[in-house]
C-alpha cells in the first residue's frame, strides 16, 4: 500500500520521514546535516558568517544540495520509493528566496543528469537567503508601524517582526535596487524548495504565509496596500496563496526512484507542520518544541492576537490558526550554558536538579548570547539577578531552565491556560527541562516518540492531500511515549517567580 514521504528543510539540516498509514509505522528516513555533510556552502549552523551580527543569510543553494542528498540517501537506505504516493514538506520559516524571470523555465527543464544546484544557480537573482535569525530589519519595521499602525497587527496577525520576509524584502529593495528588480518571483524556503519538486512555481500557504507581514488573515489573500508599500512592485513577485496539492513532482526525480506526477502538497513552516506531527493540530493541547530555538504553540479556536505583540498568529494547516511565540534563544544558548559551567549533559539533565531546590532560592537567569525575539531584544547578554559567571554550574543550569520555562509561561498567557503540553525537539529528552515545565505550568507535560515531529507533520499532510484522514493518522504516529506530572507542592514557588522573570526580561545584560 502507498507510503508518504516528509521533508523538512530546518535550519541546520534536512530531513526525510516516509510513513506508513496502513500499518502506522515509519518505514524510513535519512538526514543531511548542513555544517558537515555540506562544509562547501560555508554555513556550519546552517548560517553564512557576516560581520554584522545583526544579519543571518545561508545560501539556498545549499538547500538544493541537501534536497538531493537526502533523497538519494532515502534511496540507498533500502526504502520503497516506488511506493511513495505524494510528497509534502517544510521549511524553516521566515526565510526568503530571491528569483529572476529564468526561474521557470531552468524548473521546467530540470536535467537529471545534472545537480540540482547548478542548474538552479543562474535563477538567483539574490545569492544568499536572509533567514529567521535575522535582526537587521528594525528600521524598516518602523516603517512599516509608522504607515499602518495596529492594522499591521489586526490583519497580518502580528506587528512588523524583524525577522518576517515583509520587511526583509523592503530591507533589500531599499538596499539593493538593481537586483530587486531582476527579482521576479520572491519564494519562502517551503514554497521554493516545493516549486522545485513541481518544476513550476508552488504557491505560499498560510502557515507559512502568516510569518511575512504581507498575508491578510482575514482574508487569505496578500494585503496590497501592505504589500506596495513594502516594496514596489511586490504583489507581481508573490506566489499565489494556497493549500492542499501543488502539482506532480518532476520527473528529475526519477532518479531517485520516486514515481513521476505523484501529487506534492503546498509546504508549510516548519512550526504548523510540526503542530501537525505533534497531534496538536486541535484545540486543548500545546506544544513547546525545543530546538535550535524553543517554540511554544497551539491551535487557536478562534482568530485572536498577542496583546503585548510578541507572539504570532499563523494558518493551522489543518484549518483554522494556530499560535506561536518564538524564544531564539534555545538549545544553542543551553549548550553554551553548559559548556561554561564545563559539565556533560547528564549534570545539566539531571544531577543539576538533584542538587537545588525548585525555585532555585530566587535564582534566575535568561541566557541571551544572541538578540532575543521574544521579548524584542536586540541587546545580547546573559540577564541575571545574581552573579551567573560566579555560581557553581547546578546553580546556573537551573536558573537557566527555570528562567526559559517561566518565560514560555508568561509569554504564552494570551493563548490560552493548558492542562498538557506535548515537548518535542532534542531538549525534550531532557528530564530536568520537562519537570520543570511540569512545574513551572502545572501541566501534565507528555513526550511523544517521534523524534522529527516537522518532517512527520508533513508526511501526515502528503497523506492528507491523498485523502487519508489526520485523526486516524495522529492515533498512530503521534503516541505519547512518556508523561512527567506536575508537582502541586512546587505551584506557589513559581507562581511566586513569574513577575520576576517578566523584571528579569527589562534589566541590561550582566556586565553592561
Ligand atoms: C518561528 C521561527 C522559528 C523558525 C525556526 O517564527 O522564527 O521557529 O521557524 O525554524
Amino acid at each position: 500500500m502507498a507510503y508518504y514521504l516528509g521533508l523538512d528543510s530546518s535550519t541546520q539540516s534536512m530531513k526525510a520521514v516516509v510513513i506508513d498509514p496502513e500499518t502506522g509505522c515509519v518505514a524510513g528516513g535519512a538526514n543531511v546535516t548542513f555544517g558537515t555533510d555540506l562544509p562547501q556552502y560555508r554555513c556550519p549552523d546552517g548560517v553564512l558568517a557576516h560581520a554584522d551580527p545583526l544579519v543571518k543569510h545561508a545560501d539556498p543553494l545549499m538547500w538544493l544540495a541537501a534536497l538531493d542528498k537526502v533523497l538519494e540517501r532515502l534511496l540507498k537506505s533500502g526504502v520503497d520509493m516506488g511506493r511513495i504516493a505524494a510528497v509534502g514538506g517544510d521549511g524553516q520559516q521566515h526565510g526568503s528566496v530571491y528569483l529572476n524571470s529564468r526561474f521557470e523555465a531552468v524548473l521546467a527543464s530540470l536535467d537529471p543528469e545534472r545537480a540540482l544546484p547548478d542548474q538552479i544557480a543562474p535563477a538567483l537573482a539574490r545569492p544568499s537567503s536572509p533567514i529567521w535569525m535575522d535582526s537587521s530589519t528594525s528600521c524598516e519595521c518602523r516603517e512599516l508601524e509608522a504607515r499602518f499602525g495596529a492594522r499591521l497587527q489586526a490583519e497580518t496577525g502580528s506587528p512588523a517582526i524583524e525577522r518576517f520576509a515583509g520587511p526583509q524584502i523592503r530591507k533589500f529593495a531599499k538596499a539593493e535596487p538593481e537586483r530587486y528588480a531582476q527579482t521576479a518571483r520572491i519564494h519562502l524556503v517551503s514554497s521554493f524548495l516545493c516549486s522545485v519538486l513541481i518544476g513550476r512555481d508552488a504557491p505560499i500557504d498560510s502557515g507559512d504565509g502568516a510569518g511575512m507581514n504581507l498575508l491578510n488573515l482575514r482574508t487569505l489573500a496578500w494585503d496590497e496596500a501592505i504589500a506596495s508599500f513594502t516594496a514596489p512592485g511586490l504583489m507581481d513577485k508573490l506566489p499565489p496563496v494556497g493549500c492542499g496539492a501543488a502539482g506532480g513532482l518532476h520527473r528529475y526525480f526519477a532518479k531517485y526512484g520516486l514515481r513521476p506526477g505523484i501529487p506534492v502538497a503546498v509546504w508549510t513552516g516548519d512550526n504548523p507542520a510540526s503542530l501537525v506531527g505533534t497531534g496538536a493540530w486541535g484545540t486543548g493541547v500545546a506544544v513547546v518544541s525545543l530546538g535550535t530555538s524553543d517554540t511554544f504553540f497551539a491551535a487557536l479556536d478562534a482568530f485572536r492576537t498577542d496583546p503585548a505583540g510578541c507572539g504570532h498568529v499563523f494558518g493551522n494547516p489543518a484549518g483554522g490558526f494556530m499560535s506561536l511565540a518564538c524564544f531564539k534563544n534555545g538549545s544553542l544558548a543551553r549548550d553554551r550554558v553548559r559548556q561554561e559551567a564545563g559539565v556533560d549533559w547528564t549534570f545539566f539533565d539531571r544531577t543539576a536538579f538533584e542538587r537545588t531546590p525548585p525555585g532555585n532560592e530566587g535564582r534566575l537567569a535568561l541566557p541571551w548570547f544572541v538578540p532575543e525575539i521574544t521579548p524584542p531584544v536586540l541587546t545580547s547578554g546573559v540577564r541575571a539577578c545574581f552573579d551567573f559567571a560566579q555560581a557553581a554550574p547546578e546553580v546556573r543550569v537551573r536558573a537557566v531552565v527555570e528562567a526559559q520555562a517561566l518565560a514560555l509561561r508568561a509569554h504564552a498567557e494570551w493563548i490560552g491556560r493548558f492542562d498538557t503540553l506535548r515537548v518535542t525537539g532534542g531538549a525534550s529528552r531532557s528530564p530536568g527541562i520537562r519537570q520543570t515545565l511540569a512545574d513551572v505550568f502545572q501541566a501534565r507535560v507528555e513526550s511523544i516518540a517521534v523524534a522529527d515531529s516537522a518532517a512527520l507533520g508533513s508526511a501526515m499532510l502528503a497523506a492528507h492531500a491523498d485523502g487519508v484522514s489526520l485523526a486516524e493518522m495522529t492515533a498512530h504516529f503521534s503516541p505519547v511515549a512518556d508523561v512527567c506530572l506536575p508537582r502541586a507542592a512546587n505551584a506557589a514557588v513559581y507562581d511566586r517567580l513569574l513577575p520576576a522573570v517578566r523584571e528579569l526580561e527589562r534589566l541590561p545584560p550582566a556586565g553592561a
